[in-house]
């Protein structure tokens, strides 16, 4: 079998089966961050195969510190599907999962295409609303412990997205203030600031990477920005909120 479908199917079948696996790129030393997003796309299309529907993308490593942790300059992009989509004050099941954390973030809500080189003016005129959001991370490798190749090709840790109300975008949200709380303590505090900088920087390079995959952003997509603080283990009982100043509260529970 052609190396690449097989590192697609054993990252699908982890997911499916929340089982870690081991990680590529120790063996498979030429494994190439290229390579990796055609794994990516591979795995996913499985899942559209299945019936899943595309729903948007997410960006990733976007945060000085996440950068750091991973040793990239990068950013990296994954897909979103309707499957990952966890209801707003919902519980989810953290059996569904193999080791999930949760990342606050914001989303963009798009109401044009988007795609290859475009000013931050032209990314924010395509967007149709912004809002409080969560993303549920969970590696699908060993250790939640993986390098650059693999975590792109691991669909960049996603699994899950929790979205609160939808906002105009026309304020300013350079600089929100952000907090997750678990079981109403304080546990992370940022900045919509820590996204790049700005958050509409990372959908400018979200805009560039899908082009760069001969894909666009497409009106009505969700874009994930990316996460603003390190991201907690999720146990079950929790309460999980993230508030953003000026865009309200969202939550969910872990059963
Ligand atoms: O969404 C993110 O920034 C996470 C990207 C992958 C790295 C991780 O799993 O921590
Ligand atoms: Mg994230």
């Amino acid at each position: 079998m052609d190396r690449l479908v097989n590192y697609a199917e054993k990252l699908d079948t982890a997911a499916r089966e929340s089982t870690a696996t081991p990680q590529i790129t120790p063996v498979d030393t030429a494994f190439t961050v290229a390579e990796a997003y055609q794994v990516q796309k591979l795995s996913v299309d499985r899942r559209l195969a299945r019936g899943e529907r595309r729903i948007g993308v997410k960006m990733g490593l976007t945060s000085r510190a996440k950068m750091l942790q991973v040793g990239v300059e990068e950013v990296a992009w994954g897909r979103l599907t309707d499957a990952m989509l966890v209801e707003e004050g919902s519980a989810l099941s953290r059996a569904r999962y193999v080791h999930p954390r949760v990342e606050p973030e914001v989303a963009f809500l798009m109401k044009a295409p988007l795609a290859g080189k475009v000013t931050a003016a032209a990314a924010l005129a395509a967007v149709e609303a912004i809002a409080p959001a969560m993303e549920i991370i969970d590696s699908r490798y060993e250790n939640f412990k993986f390098a650059l190749e693999d975590v792109i090709a691991d669909n960049t840790s996603s699994s899950g997205l929790v979205i609160g109300s939808w906002h105009d975008p026309r304020i300013d949200f350079s600089n929100l203030g952000v907090i997750l709380e678990i079981d109403g303590e304080v546990v992370q505090v940022g900045s919509t600031a820590a996204i790049l900088g700005h958050p509409i920087r990372s959908l400018v390079a979200a805009a560039r990477l899908v082009a760069e995959a001969g894909e666009q952003i497409n009106a009505g997509d969700i874009v994930m920005a990316g996460g603003i603080t390190a991201a907690p283990n999720l146990a079950p009982g929790q309460t999980v909120r993230t508030t953003v100043q000026d865009l309200g509260a969202v939550m969910f529970q872990v059963e």
